[in-house]
């Protein structure tokens, strides 16, 4: 049986990859911000349209880092719809998470709930730009500004778009975006947070490397999370073919758009004009009622015929058994009802369109 994954990662010629890593066999120079993560970092700034970006192991550490040197204290106010990551990246810097529900239509914070969440303890909102799909960034950052609140966006899914634009990196005080295996542009593992103040950019460079401040200063309890060389050569190379690749990954949504647009009972992701899209995931949402097969009957009928469907974001963040029953599921009602709901559909470059066909027949086969 032809197995088919939620998604499947890009990768450069092989002899492409090497001729970009050869030169370390010169220099024995494999991590510690050496001469491909100057070069990557400097790429990214172009392609990104941004001015200030540092370069990390991961999306996560990314998020955690970059909390931690805005030396924030209080309540943070996010989405529960998301990966394990954005919740943990607070809680694990002793904030606390308070939970907003979602807009029903693209799955980010619902702006119309956020000000009633604010308190004198909120320091800062974590929105996260879900499946790719863009917050409400105006609305989010007319709050702020009127609460003094710092907004740092979880863009771990939003690599290459624009938004009115403006390179999405650009909003808010920092965005930190993952550059995962999975991710529409990976670095193998790896991850990078843009940012407007230098000063955050000071303190997190130095997070990311120990807390160190110079040869003999240590000034700061920090991790270690730089990207070493050999990602940052992925990132080079994988660069150089993202057009391509975003252009190929639209293909394939449109494929299956085809197929699944105005199918009663399935609700395809909403298009915003202003945002150009880079396809990272296309979730549907099942309405039983009028579909007649819940999500997890459609999930069943694709595994088993091989086809790696996900139940990205089930279940919500806040009702993670690590947190021991202490947020109430209930105050984010529409994200549980999408979170029960919603399945991503395999996505990724080299998808061939008889399999987006044989998919979506395998899902219009559980209607009912
Ligand atoms: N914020 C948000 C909103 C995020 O979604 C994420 C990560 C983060 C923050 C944190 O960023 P990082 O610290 O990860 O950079 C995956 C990824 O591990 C994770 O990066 C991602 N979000 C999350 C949504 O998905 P899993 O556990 O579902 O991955 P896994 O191993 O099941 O892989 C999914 C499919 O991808 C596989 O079935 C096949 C394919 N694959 C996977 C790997 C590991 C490849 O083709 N190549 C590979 O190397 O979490």
């Amino acid at each position: 049986m032809n197995q088919i994954l939620v998604t499947k990662s890009s990768m450069p010629d092989l002899n492409e990859y090497m001729e970009e890593i050869s030169s370390m066999w010169d220099t024995h120079w494999l991590t510690n911000m050496g001469p491909k993560h100057k070069k990557f970092q400097e790429e990214l700034c172009s392609y990104m349209g941004v001015e200030n970006i540092d370069l990390l192991t991961n999306g996560h550490m990314a998020l955690e880092l970059t909390l931690q040197a805005l030396d924030l204290h209080g309540e943070v106010i996010t989405t529960p719809f998301t990966f394990a990551s954005t919740t943990h990246a607070i809680v694990r810097n002793g904030l606390e998470p308070v939970f907003c529900d979602i807009d029903p239509f693209n799955y980010t914070m619902d702006t119309k709930k956020l000000e009633t969440l604010i308190t004198d303890r909120t320091c800062a909102i974590m929105p996260v730009h879900v499946y790719g799909n863009i917050c409400h960034v105006e609305e989010i950052e007319r709050i702020a500004r009127k609460y003094e609140l710092k907004v740092i966006y979880d863009a771990a899914h939003t690599f290459g778009e624009t938004y009115k634009g403006k390179g999405i990196g650009t909003f808010g005080d920092a965005s930190c975006f993952s550059f995962h295996a999975t991710k529409v542009f990976n670095t193998i593992e790896g991850g990078a947070v843009c940012f407007k103040d230098k000063k955050l950019g000071e303190a997190l460079y130095e997070l990311k490397n120990f807390g160190i401040h110079g040869p003999e200063e240590v000034s700061a309890v920090g991790a270690n999370a730089k990207m070493n060389e050999f990602c940052a050569a992925m990132g080079i190379c994988n660069l150089r073919h993202l057009d391509e690749e975003i252009e190929k990954r639209k293909k394939v949504v449109e494929r299956y758009r085809a197929h699944l647009e105005g199918i009663e009972g399935l609700r395809l992701n909403s298009i915003d004009p202003d945002v150009k899209y880079n396809y990272a995931y296309f979730p549907v949402v099942f309405e039983e009622r009028i579909f007649g097969s819940t999500r997890s009957e459609v999930f069943d009928a694709l595994a088993e015929q091989g086809i790696g469907a996900r139940k990205y974001f089930y279940p919500l963040t806040n009702t993670f058994s690590a947190f021991h029953g202490k947020y109430d599921v209930m105050k984010t009602p529409v994200a549980l009802s999408v979170s029960k709901r919603v399945l991503t559909l395999p996505l990724y470059a080299d998808l061939a369109f008889e399999d987006v066909d044989r998919i979506c027949e395998i899902i219009l086969s559980c209607k009912k």
